[in-house]
């Protein structure tokens, strides 16, 4: 394995540097310090060849013009949050209404807009790439001074390990997450509608008009949100059921997960042979695929346009402050929050 790592422009006082991380296995992870973003993996197809499964940019300036968050972690707290308001102990804090008048993926400027510290180490193995931050108290209108820490650890299995840490000096939500989008047919060469995901899930999460949760759990059974037995994200698109139509013909629905020790998702495209399993600690998994993505940039120059990359956000649950009924993403004064997921890359036969 080896580790190269290239300086770029300045932005905010601060420069930007870039990670590429290429294992004994054929996979190459470039990574930047703006948003620790994910600006590209190459893995091989079933005959062994490696191409770029995720969408991205080469410049900082594309993401700062264009991105919907590819690659980037989201937060402090990933999702939308009703009106933008957040009462703790009873004191209300105003978030910023990005999207709708609500909150959405940590406001404005989020933690995918932050240039991070960055340091890497080496280990047996895998190298991870660290990315650090200190968000302030009332940034973006959160309560709390949180110091914030992102891993990725890529391994010689083709696997990309990503850590979400953060630590609060008083009573608040974190809700961290990665938005890449994925794309296995390899370099962009056809859309995800195509691709098969299974999902071990019994339900997901309706939403509002305003893609926010209403509250209420519906089950998968009989319905294009059953994904146990694997499915083609196509159905969801041509689905008539009223939450396809309503997040824009396709998903943008929490999935909830048990609490598992296993691979809680796979998404695989039969074309290519390429397949991605992930595994995490987290208590849901938001399906986005991409049905809002803009067609007015391109991307390495294939044009942009709807359904050209599918997201699966492993993450706490969206708006949960206003349903006492999920798990919470309150975390305490001094209470370590810890986001933990595995992607691996693999093809079959
Ligand atoms: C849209 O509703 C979707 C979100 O889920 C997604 O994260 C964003 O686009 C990029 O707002």
């Amino acid at each position: 394995m080896q580790v190269t790592e290239a300086w770029l422009e300045e932005l905010d006082g601060k420069r930007i540097i870039e990670h590429k991380i290429v294992t004994d296995a054929g996979m190459e992870v470039t990574t930047l310090n703006y948003g620790c973003t994910i600006t590209s993996i190459f893995v091989p197809d079933r005959h062994g060849k490696s191409e770029n499964v995720v969408l991205g940019f080469d410049t900082v300036a594309e993401y700062e013009k264009h991105s919907p968050y590819f690659g980037s972690v989201v937060g402090r707290h990933a999702g939308r949050i009703k009106d933008g308001l957040l009462t703790i102990d009873g004191e209300t804090y105003k978030l910023a209404q990005n999207n709708l008048g609500n909150h959405l993926h940590g406001g404005i400027k989020g933690l995918d807009k932050v240039v991070w510290d960055v340091s890497v180490t080496e280990e047996d193995g895998s190298i991870s790439i660290r990315y650090s931050h200190v968000s302030d108290h009332l940034n973006e209108g959160y309560p709390g001074t949180v110091e914030l820490l992102v891993i990725y650890t890529v391994t010689n299995n083709n696997e990309i390990i990503l850590t979400l840490e953060g630590e609060s000096d008083r009573r608040t939500v974190l809700n961290l997450t990665n938005h890449t989008y994925f794309n296995l047919s390899g370099g962009l060469k056809r859309s995800i509608e195509s691709h098969r995901l299974t999902l071990k899930s019994d339900q997901f999460l309706e939403l509002d008009e305003n893609l926010i949760p209403t509250g209420h759990a519906m089950d998968v059974e009989g319905t294009v949100f059953d994904f146990r037995n694997g499915r083609v994200i196509q159905e969801g698109i041509t689905s008539e059921h009223p939450q396809n139509v309503l997040a824009g013909n396709g998903y943008d629905h929490p999935f909830l997960l048990g609490a598992s020790d296993g691979v809680d998702i796979v998404l695989e495209d039969d074309e290519s042979g390429r397949r991605l399993s992930i595994e995490t600690n987290q208590p849901s998994v938001v399906l986005y695929t991409g049905n809002a993505l803009g067609d007015d940039f391109s991307i390495r120059g294939r044009q942009s346009g709807e359904y050209l990359g599918l997201c699966l956000e492993t993450q706490g649950i969206p708006d949960a402050i206003n349903h006492p009924q999920f798990p919470t993403t309150l975390v305490e004064k001094g209470e370590r929050y810890k986001s933990v997921t595995k992607w691996r890359f693999s093809t079959t036969e």
